[in-house]
């Protein structure tokens, strides 16, 4: 009997436990938290691994044990921040990613997953640093929303054909098909904006498409011809729908870069803003 009560009480202690646990874990953070859009990034946190020591982000760690991607608050372009003429609003610092051997971290930011039939736009600073190795890597690419392994719209970085140069890449895929590449060579260290969208194309998938711009002029009232864009062939590769914006660190062989500035959103313009004024363009002609 009394055996029965300890029992019993036991029971309606546990209960009680699993009850406030369940009240903690409904009132905790959700770990698939997302931004709305249109969104920027400025990376105005304190330095140090942008998913561990910064207050206010809302990257998460997706992958990986060790070399957790850095908040840098060394000089750089402008302040701490990478540098993108007549851009607005670069303000904060900037983030540095690490290629090489061993665990390394990649990071995930969610947003609102924009409707089919729709675009969706994300621009950022890059700045290579260093690349070793022809073969090239994708650093930069959307997530469909809930996932953790079905990727698209992935932007490559490899070796250029001269040292101390590297040639952009784009593709839906991660090997098969191969990426398609740029043949430009870009000098490293010299801070370029790229922009990306990803079309949702209402219909029997695979039928989207992915775009790749590199140095738009900024203030256009709609984009220009990309400079990369591809039918997504394969409905894998299908993001149904896109709702992650991930960054991705490679093993020996693939580029060290800074990013910053980073832009999320279901227009153009929104990603692509400019300080001069169509009255400023005018008085340039
Ligand atoms: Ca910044
Ligand atoms: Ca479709």
């Amino acid at each position: 009997m009394q055996t029965g009560i300890r029992i019993f009480k036991s029971l309606g202690v546990s209960i009680a436990i699993v009850a406030l646990g369940a009240l903690f874990l409904s009132q905790a953070p959700s770990a698939s938290a997302q931004v709305s859009l249109p969104f920027e990034e400025h990376f105005d946190y304190a330095a140090g691994d942008l998913t561990t020591t910064t207050t206010g982000s809302m990257w998460i760690n997706i992958s990986g044990t060790g070399s957790f991607i850095q908040v840098l608050d060394t000089p750089s372009d402008s302040g701490t921040s990478l540098l993108y003429p007549a851009m607005v609003g670069i303000s904060g610092r900037r983030i540095e990613t690490t290629h090489g051997s061993g665990s390394r971290e990649d990071v995930s930011l969610a947003f609102s997953p924009p409707a089919d039939g729709s675009s969706v736009f994300a621009s950022c600073l890059m700045k290579v640093n260093s690349i070793v190795g022809t073969i090239g890597d994708y650093h930069f690419h959307f997530v469909q929303a809930n996932s953790a392994s079905t990727f698209s719209c992935r932007v490559f970085v490899r070796e250029g054909s001269v040292a101390n140069t590297y040639n952009l890449g784009f593709n839906y895929a991660s090997t098969s098909p191969p990426a398609v590449f740029d043949t430009v060579d870009r000098p490293d260290g010299a801070t370029i904006l790229i922009v990306m969208a990803y079309d949702r194309v209402v219909g029997t998938a695979p039928n989207d498409t992915i775009r790749l711009w590199v140095n738009p002029a900024l203030g256009q009232a709609s984009p220009p011809t990309p400079l990369l864009s591809m039918t997504v062939g394969d409905v894998a590769f299908e993001l149904t729908p896109p709702g992650g914006l991930n960054i991705r660190q490679g093993g020996v062989g693939t580029a060290d870069f800074e990013l910053d500035e980073i832009r999320i959103g279901t227009a153009w313009t929104q990603v692509t803003p400019s300080s001069l004024s169509v009255k400023d363009w005018t008085l340039y002609r």
